[in-house]
């Protein structure tokens, strides 16, 4: 422990200093950040960017920089003594284990009363535990929920854009016809195929060149070695490997992890103060810094950044900010289910998914869900899926004057719309197949994982709450840059839409606002 927390902040070593003056700073370095930083120091401008997490580089003294998800440790959960599974019930047992001590894990489980969100914390945010499902939206839906967007600038040039940078590939459908770290996506295919649903592919960032080598045994095991959501050691191109890497690459980006920023207001003259609180492994406080710069960039993700935004409107540092800041949230629909399958879904499965069950046609109610794994390493016969919903509830982020904090209130109800959706077709292939939903996974006969959620999106909507490419209003030279833009929903996984809607926006602000 003590020689991994050593060699860790010893990556900190560049971080920035009280007192110091940068051009741009930005706030959180995972979708929304990464394409800024890229573009903005590719135009040549020198970026500082501050991240809360930790830079994910040095491995711990079992070799490995993250855990799997068979024995988590300290590394898997932000400041927890205990995980927070998403499924954290087997066989209506709770199935949570101790992790000690408690230190800056991966994987953020952020609680609100009715709603628990998990993020991921660290130099390339959400990209280090999410299952890389890299979706591109459906262009009606997509317009439907950004009706401001030009989307044939969207489909022509930035989801195509946003697809490169992120290294998005395919599966070879030869492999996964007969792999066996599939199989439980076969047989999920097979049962909705034959309820009379249509599945689809989806691209996605791991490497799936790698994975092949992985299930031949030439290479190191991470998607087949249960690794998934407090990260990936190998195969997986998160941002740090491709935006971030790239954006470094350019000798014009520093990057300070551990720094959470806590405060924002206008500098005598322009620009902004931002102070922050440099924090090391175990959550002491190194040091409080105060920088200004002359643009802010907030990328601090839905939650993150509609946080900052709402205390500082609400503290009277940023009194003027709009109205619209702090709403329009929403969990992209998510809910989670379970089947208890009637055909074995394979002893090793692939971390990562690859195929959804597309009923999004559905004006009853639609839904994208997402065949999911469970890497328990022995076959369990169950079929899990996150589904992804139309749910029109919407929740606002207010600050707590009592607390200090900013609360969230989303009300279980809420997810009811999403339950009802995503029922329909689950009922329909559990009648098909003769097959029944598990209830054992998420509580005590609870049947729907429908109190967290992994797609925080909304909070500061383009168009609303900010200008159409992200400026807020009566602050000149600040931005939002993350999934808070995305209006609670986009029908699908969503990193390519919010990386998507980023590129679109740098390239605006550079071209006006830097030139
Ligand atoms: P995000 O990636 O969360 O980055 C924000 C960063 O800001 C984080 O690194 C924070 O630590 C940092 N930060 C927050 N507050 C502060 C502060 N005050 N000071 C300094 N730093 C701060 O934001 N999406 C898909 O499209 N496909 C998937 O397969 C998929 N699977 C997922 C699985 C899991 C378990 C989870 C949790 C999410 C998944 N997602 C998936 C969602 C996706 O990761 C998420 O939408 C994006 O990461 C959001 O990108 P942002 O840039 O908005």
């Amino acid at each position: 422990m003590s020689s991994r927390a050593t060699a860790r902040a010893a990556t900190a070593q560049h971080a920035i200093s009280s007192g110091d003056h940068v051009p741009v700073l930005i706030i959180g370095s995972g979708y929304g950040g990464a394409v800024a930083a890229l573009r903005l120091t590719r135009a040549g401008i020198s970026t500082a960017m501050v991240e809360m997490g930790q830079s994910w580089t040095t491995p711990g003294s079992d070799g490995k920089i993250f855990c799997n998800m068979l024995s988590p440790d300290d590394r898997s959960y932000w400041f927890k003594t205990k995980t927070e599974q998403p499924i954290s019930y087997f066989l209506g047992f709770p199935i949570d284990k101790s992790i000690s001590p408690s230190y800056a894990g991966v994987l953020d489980a952020e609680d609100f009363p009715a709603m628990r969100v998990y993020q991921g914390r660290g130099v390339g945010g959400g990209s280090l535990v999410n299952g890389g499902m890299a979706v591109t939206p459906k262009r009606t839906y997509f317009e439907e929920i950004l009706p401001s967007v030009n989307s044939d600038e969207m489909y022509n040039t930035y989801f195509p854009r946003a697809n490169t940078g992120l290294g998005a590939n395919n599966i070879d459908q030869t492999w996964f016809a007969t792999c066996d770290c599939y199989q439980f996506t076969r047989v999920s295919q097979t049962t909705a195929n034959n309820a009379g649903y249509s599945t689809v592919f989806v691209p996605n960032v791991y490497d799936f060149n790698y994975m092949k080598q992985e299930d031949a045994n030439q290479v190191p095991r991470s998607a087949l070695a249960s690794e998934v959501i407090y990260g990936n050691n190998y195969g997986k191109k998160s941002l740090d490997k491709t935006y971030l890497a790239a954006a470094a690459a350019t000798g014009k980006l520093s990057i300070s992890p551990l720094h959470k920023v806590t405060g924002i207001a206008p500098a005598a003259g322009s620009g902004y103060t931002v102070t922050m609180t440099q924090i090391d492994t175990a959550g002491n406080t190194v040091a409080s810094k105060t920088v200004t710069a002359d643009r802010v960039i907030l990328a601090a993700g839905s939650v993150g950044t509609s946080k900052l935004l709402v205390a500082m409107k609400a503290l009277g540092k940023l009194p003027n900010l709009p109205s619209a800041v702090g709403t329009g949230w929403g969990n992209n629909g998510n809910v989670m289910v379970g089947r208890a399958g009637l055909a074995p879904t394979g002893q090793v499965q692939s971390g990562m998914p690859c195929m959804g069950i597309d009923n999004w046609a559905d004006s009853n109610g639609p839904v994208f869900a997402e065949i999911a794994p469970v890497p328990a390493n022995f076959d369990l016969s169950i079929n899990l899926y996150l589904a992804i919903t139309k749910n029109p509830n919407r929740a606002t982020l207010t600050f707590n004057s009592s607390t200090g904090g900013v609360d969230l209130n989303w009300q279980s109800a809420w997810s009811q719309p999403s339950i009802d959706a995503a029922s329909r077709v689950f009922d329909a292939i559990n009648s098909k197949a003769g097959t029944i939903y598990r209830t054992d996974l998420f509580g005590v006969y609870k049947t729907w994982g429908d109190n967290f959620c992994y797609h925080a999106l909304g909070g500061c909507v383009l168009n609303q709450a900010t200008d159409n490419y992200g400026r807020l209003p009566g602050y000149p030279g600040l931005y939002v840059m993350d999934g808070s833009l995305i209006p609670g929903s986009t029908g699908v996984n969503p990193f390519v839409t919010i990386t998507a809607i980023a590129e679109r926006n740098i390239e605006e602000i550079i071209a006006t606002d830097l030139a």
